[in-house]
């Protein structure tokens, strides 16, 4: 279909129709200019590139038929949100974090100018009417990690149905357990009031399942990223990272393992993308929600690639499974909480298991340094830099640190710096 034939479904969406063009104009001069210049791609790439061709148009169309059918669609922001209770729930869950400059606007007629671009972001495609999730959404789910969210969940609330869990910052205390599981509960009987549908052993298992398959699958994308030379470009796996949060969850997996299939071949025959012979670098800090791919293109502009992602979008989402050690509902519940208290957000406190996890991957994906992503005014994982630097130079791995947000102004400052930076490292 076209856009002129998806424009109705637009409308009655609510879209502010003439900025949404704008915006799907940029996004696709911005992505053809990134991802499609690239050299020597995998062809699994395809099926990426023709889900982001079309994903404002047949995907939101997927999302709309279904609510048509009396199922809900759940916005989140954040890992912490249990998507697995969610498909139990029969309900279908997307990513609505911002990492567009051009909803910023809109966010400042009511948001301050301070604060975190991916929550300005989101918030701003909220009020500008210009998200398709956003306005497919029958809830949004936020949580109280960083002050930003969880003070602009208040305000988003007037515009929205908004929910929010709790969720400690002290991980590892049998009251933060106590806690997180009554939160996780609650959760539970939301969906179960939102949707109608009681959540039995039996959906719940089958959800965790579905989730634990996608998360298997990007795994495996993620392994063959440690082979030298890297198989698929940064850009490209963080491509396949951002689709995991708005694709149909058995689509996409059948599509990642397909795409994994061709990178092991790729490492098996020493087919690859760039230059063995230079340094390659890992990622690491704040997320990078679609359509941020500033980062990973200035990086890549230099001809080094990038191998791993220690982010949200990235290895935070698809390490851990939910592995349940019981068959008791119970059982399944704490096995939820047992994963989700494990993703190592810099909004807890205290955070070694983070710092830990940032040099180990570093080695295991043969990083020849790191960049440290902060995205401005992002206190927590600004200052969890200074813990990470110190493990990393201790581990003898540099780390440059970044602050930027959306905007284009400090591009080519951020070039110099990654190539002065990569100029001293040596490859691996
Ligand atoms: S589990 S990283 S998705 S909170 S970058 S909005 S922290 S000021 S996105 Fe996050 Fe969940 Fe943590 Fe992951 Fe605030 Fe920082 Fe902005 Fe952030």
């Amino acid at each position: 279909m076209t856009n002129q034939q998806y424009a109705e479904m637009w409308k009655d969406l609510g879209l502010n129709l003439e900025k949404h063009d704008v915006l799907l104009n940029a996004l696709a001069k911005g992505y053809g200019d990134l991802f499609m210049t690239q050299k020597n791609r995998p062809a699994g790439m395809g099926y990426f590139d023709f889900v982001i061709s079309e994903v404002h148009g047949l995907r939101i169309k997927e999302l709309v038929d279904r609510k048509k059918a009396g199922k809900k669609i759940i916005g989140a922001f954040c890992l912490y949100v249990p998507e697995e209770l969610v498909y139990a729930a029969d309900a279908t869950m997307v990513g609505l974090c911002g990492g567009a400059d051009f909803s910023i606007p809109d966010a400042e007629t009511v948001l301050p100018r301070n604060i975190c671009p991916l929550v300005k972001s989101f918030f701003g495609f909220k009020v500008g009417a210009t998200c398709p999730y956003f306005n497919s959404c029958d809830m949004v789910v936020g949580e109280t990690t960083c002050d930003a969210k969880k003070k602009v969940y208040e305000v988003l609330a007037d515009y929205t149905p908004t929910y929010v869990m709790e969720i400690p910052h002290k991980v590892d205390t049998e009251q933060s357990k106590a806690l997180w599981l009554s939160e996780i509960k609650l959760f539970k009987q939301q969906m179960e009031t939102l949707t109608g549908n009681v959540i039995e052993k039996d959906s719940l298992k089958e959800a965790i399942r579905l989730i634990n398959e996608k998360k298997k699958a990007m795994k495996r994308v993620s392994d063959t990223r440690r082979a030298s030379p890297t198989p698929i470009s940064g850009l490209d796996a963080l491509l396949v990272n951002q689709m995991s949060f708005y694709d149909d969850v058995n689509r996409f997996t059948l599509k990642t393992n397909e795409l994994a299939d061709e990178l092991e071949k790729r490492n098996a025959d020493g087919v690859g993308v760039g230059d063995p012979s230079k340094p390659r670098l890992m990622f690491s800090g704040c997320p990078m929600a679609i359509p941020n791919w500033k980062l990973h293109s200035i990086i890549e502009s230099t001809g080094v690639p990038v191998v791993a992602e220690e982010s949200c979008i990235g290895s935070r989402y698809f390490t851990d499974l939910v592995e349940p050690k019981g068959d008791s509902m119970d059982s399944l519940l704490e096995a939820i909480w047992d994963r989700y208290h494990n993703i190592s957000c810099a909004c807890f406190t205290p955070n070694d298991d983070r710092v830990t996890k940032v040099v180990d991957m570093a080695k295991e994906y043969n990083a020849s340094g790191v960049v440290y992503n902060v995205l401005q005014y992002c206190h927590t994982y600004n200052i969890e830099a200074i813990k990470v630097d110190k493990a990393l130079k201790k581990a003898g791995v540099p780390m440059l640190k970044v602050e930027t947000d959306y905007g284009s102004e400090d591009v080519e400052q951020i070039r110099t710096r990654v190539e002065a930076f990569t100029e001293m490292l040596s490859p691996v």
